[in-house]
């Protein structure tokens, strides 16, 4: 813990990089794991745009499923600690794999709180969102809270400009990342002192090698995670633990800029 705050105190510009595991205190299930959502689900029948093409009933009934899991969530200590961070020093960027919008509850939450502008702590998504849909038809992209009816193919969301089919503006496997979020994150975590890398698996790609982008810059990296991943080796501390309780500990006092 020590040397971690050390590490954070010294840098000058940090980038956060999250994963499922930032959420799981708030009780949004990881995808890997004991409890993980690929227990009962294999990601091929699922997160995949030919899954999508197969049986868009089914892919969205775990969708809906998942959005009405994740709207009765509020983000937990570990978010609003990273939040506050944002807010309240220079040369902090959070990007996210995660797809609940909890990041970005939490900087509402903690702009109020301090009457700023949530702007620099509202996360790059990286694999998109489950509160926006994208028309497979004409392209239409837009925020949608809605229940999804997936009990039938005829009652699916349907694109309000054309008809069309919507899907979830998310990232499935062999699809590619949004290129100006990835654009972002990629140059963010170049100019990277430190990357803080919170509760992910650190398996998929390329989100998993932005923090070696960071080391390959001569900056470190500081993983908070229970259990190890790849990332654990060459990280230079590591803080096992919930981020939910870890976090607030390490940033209490980050507010201060770097340097
Ligand atoms: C806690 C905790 C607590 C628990 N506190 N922590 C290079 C090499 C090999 C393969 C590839 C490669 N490049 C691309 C690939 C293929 C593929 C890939 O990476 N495959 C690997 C699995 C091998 N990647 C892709 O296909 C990507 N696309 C791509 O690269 O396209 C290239 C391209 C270019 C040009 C044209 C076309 C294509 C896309 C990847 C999309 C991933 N999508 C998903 C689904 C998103 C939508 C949805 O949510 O449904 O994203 S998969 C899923 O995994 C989701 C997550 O964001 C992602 C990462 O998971 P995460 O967050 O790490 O969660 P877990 O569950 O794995 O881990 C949780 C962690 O939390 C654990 O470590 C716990 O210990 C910890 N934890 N409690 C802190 N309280
Ligand atoms: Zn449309």
């Amino acid at each position: 813990m020590d040397e971690a705050r050390a590490l954070l105190e010294a840098a000058k510009s940090v980038l956060v990089l999250t994963g499922a595991g930032v959420s799981a205190e708030s009780g949004v299930p990881t995808f890997r794991g004991e409890e993980g959502l690929w227990k009962s689900h294999r990601p091929e029948e699922l997160a995949t745009p030919e899954a999508f093409r197969r049986d868009p009933r089914l892919v969205w009934e775990w969708y809906g499923w998942r959005r009405a899991r994740v709207a009765a969530c509020d983000p937990n200590p570990g978010h609003l600690a990273l939040a506050r961070m944002a807010l309240t020093r220079d040369g902090v960027t959070i990007t996210t794999q995660n797809v609940d919008g909890l990041h970005e509850a939490a900087a509402l939450e903690v702009a109020r709180e301090l009457d700023r502008d949530p702007d620099p702590a509202l996360p790059l998504e990286l694999h998109g969102s489950l509160f926006r849909v994208r028309c497979t038809g004409c392209g239409e992209c837009y925020r949608d809270r809605e229940p999804v009816d997936a009990s039938d193919p005829e009652t699916l969301p349907a694109c309000r400009a054309c008809g069309g089919l919507l899907r979830p503006d998310v990232v499935w496997f062999g699809e590619g990342l949004p290129s100006d979020v990835l654009e972002r994150s990629l140059r963010a975590a170049r100019g990277a002192d430190l990357c803080l890398v919170v509760g992910t698996s650190a398996l998929v790609q390329p989100a998993a090698s932005l923090p070696l982008r960071t080391r390959d810059g001569g900056g470190r990296i500081v993983e908070v995670n229970p259990r190890p991943t790849p990332l654990s080796g060459v990280a230079s501390a590591v803080l096992r633990g919930g981020s939910g309780e870890v976090l607030p500990r390490l940033l209490s006092g980050a507010g201060a800029p770097g340097g």
